[in-house]
């Protein structure tokens, strides 16, 4: 067995209606364990390299303003195929249709800005996972 690591982002939306709570209690009860956690604004450079992939698409621009304009909490969570585990705790990504029991799917829905308020970041492969820890927590490297 190879424990692995994942890179969770809390998103403005779940800092700013109190969900943190939720969202972490769902993480641990699942048996993930949490190696770093951090409120933090995201500057625009680390927003830039996190989101590099998606650069040039519609909702680029308006996902990179929404992140950074109020705070996320920075999470490493830890655990056997944590990385697919996160993702299907989230659920899919647009919020309204994601499958209840999923974070996304219990917790979220449309408000302003669709899909991109969708409460939570996970890594999607271990590439991502290293590449995106080395951007939110370098002193993990
Ligand atoms: P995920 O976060 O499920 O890995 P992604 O990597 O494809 O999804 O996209 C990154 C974020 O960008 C996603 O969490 C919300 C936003 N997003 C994705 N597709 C979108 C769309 N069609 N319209 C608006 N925002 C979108
Ligand atoms: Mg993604």
């Amino acid at each position: 067995m190879t424990t692995e690591r994942t890179l969770i982002l809390l998103k403005p939306d779940a800092v700013q209606r109190s969900l943190r709570g939720e969202i972490l209690r769902r993480i641990e009860a699942k048996g993930y364990g949490i190696v770093a956690l951090s409120q933090r604004l995201a500057t625009e450079d680390v927003l830039a390299a996190h989101y590099a992939e998606h650069e040039g698409k519609p909702f680029y621009a308006p996902l990179v303003e929404y992140m950074g304009s109020a705070p996320v909490v920075a999470i490493v969570a830890e655990g056997e195929r944590v990385i697919e585990g996160f993702r299907s705790l989230a659920g899919t990504t647009d919020p309204t249709v994601a499958a209840p029991g999923t974070i996304r799917g219990d917790l979220g829905r449309q408000w302003d800005l669709p899909v991109i308020q969708n409460l939570v970041h996970g890594s999607d492969s271990p590439e991502s996972a290293a590449r995106e820890i080395g951007i939110w927590f370098p002193e993990l490297g």
